[in-house]
């Protein structure tokens, strides 16, 4: 490809609205533009990139027997309202409607539409086990769109769909989608890792992340220093033995303890420490206010509240719920003589407080020596509360470190919660109708793009991986009006172009500086540059991944790029 020919916009100057590393990169090299707010345009060389981290995923994933499809973007809202999920999602699922005022929604994505098309074509179970994907834009309206391709409007997934007629076959299929998913990212060269995860809104029990390791990922990943272990924190185990303090408990005390409200403020002013005090939140479950408990220096997961009691919905109660039913504010709140009924829950840490400290349940008063079972019920004790850096790690083998991650991948088995709820299902072999067992598989190929951007760059521009960098080669002429060097550069592209090379030739007339400062910010795996020793028929190559540059004779170009181009 000649550069005159194609479009690749690049700009000096550092966009002011690109909030990460990757986002500035990917639009100065001239590869994206933002059309509006999550919604972007990917230019000549984004769309080359795409295509080889797609041909690298159908490769993977036609090798399990996954078979590719491609479904609809737009959805009739009907089918949603089968699968009971559209009400269950609110603005954040494009809806829209055709000339006749019938109901569609844009597909964020393709549950509901895989399920009736299934529904529909396999009816026996001589048919299963069968795996369908695409490649599919889909579209989810952001409250706050972000970092670029990582967090937009409307991008690019590969989503992937088995049908099963028992548990075994698909866990058979999720082990395989979990081994192609790792060997799809270990050859797209991200440094990734596979965290155990929660199936958030779409349920389903097992589910695992796959995690492009990177200071700008919105997840934590919670991992030990001396095993495989590691989850997402959402959904982290905790699993400490916690000693009981053997002092001799107290009795217990109401203490004044004017305007100290947060756990810290209480602790200081008793001479006390937050691991002694009882944090107290209020929780609306299901619509039901509960008390849920855990130590002062721990923290609520939610999530873990709401796996754990098995709720559709989960939330913080409001400061007005306090006040009605404990007649205080939040930070005063205690277990200590609540309501009758009101069900409390309490994180594994709490049997471990002796003499505590908690509120009293009146504005400026805290009860200390407090201890459980003798001055207040708890409904039940669970794993509530977030793992923290340095706790032991669940699987018993090293300690917990965080790191932050981008979650390129996300795998779940959906058993028969989908099929169910769309009545879909097949004639098992003794003819009796059954609901198919379902997986489901997702890989964010734009956010790979993004994430690829983030992991390979330096300060002079992007690095990409040879095995998906939009060409292999880029040839810059130093100067376009020297016959010699123009010559040179064009037998060298043409000639490369026979070895089946991608080939980038920068035959603009530019200053030298101007093209190489370009090259620098495309960031392709080898340039070769033709500049005054062309009359001796020698060229400079240098390699973007390690900065190295050398002088190759004209005659040896092929022969050595073929092993640069060999090694892995
Ligand atoms: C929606 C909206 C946003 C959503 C969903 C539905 C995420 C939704 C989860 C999944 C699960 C898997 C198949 C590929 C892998 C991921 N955001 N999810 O279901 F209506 Cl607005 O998409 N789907």
């Amino acid at each position: 490809m000649k550069q005159t020919r194609t479009l690749i916009p690049t700009m000096r100057e550092v966009p002011s609205d690109a909030d990460v590393a990757s986002h500035q990169l990917l639009l100065r090299a001239g590869f994206l533009r933002q059309i509006s707010s999550g919604v972007y345009s990917f230019l000549p060389l984004a769309v080359r990139v795409l295509r080889k981290i797609e041909a690298v995923i159908r490769e993977e994933l036609n090798a399990i027997e996954a078979v590719e499809v491609l479904l609809p973007a737009l959805q009739q809202a009907e089918i949603w309202q089968e699968s009971g999920r559209l009400d269950a999602y609110g603005p954040e699922l494009f809806r829209l409607q055709d000339r006749h005022a019938r109901q569609f929604v844009l597909g964020p994505t393709h549950e509901e539409v895989i399920t009736t098309l299934v529904r529909d074509e396999v009816k026996s179970y001589k048919k299963l086990p069968l795996t369908l994907y695409q490649i599919q834009t889909k579209f989810r309206d952001e409250q706050r769109p972000r970092f670029g391709l990582l967090r937009g409007r409307e991008f690019i997934m590969k989503d992937a769909y088995s049908f099963h007629d028992s548990k075994e076959s698909l866990d058979a299929k999720y082990t395989e989608m979990q081994a192609a998913y790792t060997a799809i990212f270990t050859r797209l060269g991200l440094d990734f890792r596979v965290v155990l995860a929660d199936g958030g809104a779409i349920g389903g029990t097992d589910t695992h992340e796959f995690m492009a390791l990177s200071d700008i990922g919105e997840d934590t990943i919670a991992y030990s220093n001396l095993s495989t272990y590691a989850a997402n924190i959402e959904m982290a185990t905790v699993n400490v033995t916690y000693e009981k303090a053997n002092e001799p408990l107290k009795d217990m005390e109401k203490v004044a303890t004017p305007n100290q409200r947060s756990i810290e403020e209480v602790s200081t002013f008793l001479n006390s420490d937050t691991a002694r005090c009882i944090k107290t939140l209020l929780f609306k479950i299901d619509g039901q206010l509960a008390v849920v408990l855990c130590r002062g220096d721990h923290e609520i997961n939610a999530i873990k509240l709401k796996n754990a009691v098995g709720a559709s919905s989960v939330e913080l109660a409001d400061s007005k719920d306090a006040v009605e039913l404990f007649a205080c504010a939040f930070g005063s709140v205690g277990p200590v003589k609540i309501p009758l009924g009101v069900q409390v829950y309490a994180d594994h840490a709490i049997q471990s407080v002796v003499n505590g400290i908690c509120g009293a349940n009146e504005d400026g008063y805290h009860f200390i020596n407090v201890n459980p079972e003798r001055d207040f019920e708890v409904t039940r004790y669970e794993d509530l509360r977030y793992i923290q850096e340095g706790d032991p790690s669940p699987d018993g083998n090293g300690t917990i470190q965080f790191v932050k991650g981008i979650e390129l991948g996300h795998i779940f088995k959906l058993g028969t919660t989908y099929s169910e709820a769309m009545d879909a299902s097949f004639l098992d072999d003794n003819g009796k109708s059954q609901p198919y067992f379902m997986g489901c598989y997702g890989i964010g190929i734009s956010r790979i793009l993004a994430a690829i951007a983030e992991q390979f760059r330096d300060e002079s521009g992007l690095k990409w991986p040879k095995q998906i960098a939009p060409f292999d080669i880029h040839i810059i002429a130093v100067n376009t009006k020297d016959d010699q060097q123009r010559e040179l550069a064009e037998e060298l592209y043409s000639l490369l172009k026979s070895y089946r090379y991608d080939v980038l030739y920068d035959d603009r007339s530019d200053r030298a500086g101007v093209k190489f400062a370009d090259a620098d910010l495309i960031g392709l795996p080898v340039r070769i540059t033709i500049g005054k020793k062309a009359e001796d028929g020698i060229v400079e190559v240098k390699f973007r991944q390690t900065g190295e540059s050398l002088e190759w004779q004209k005659e040896e170009v092929t022969e050595k790029l073929q092993a640069f181009f060999a090694m892995d």
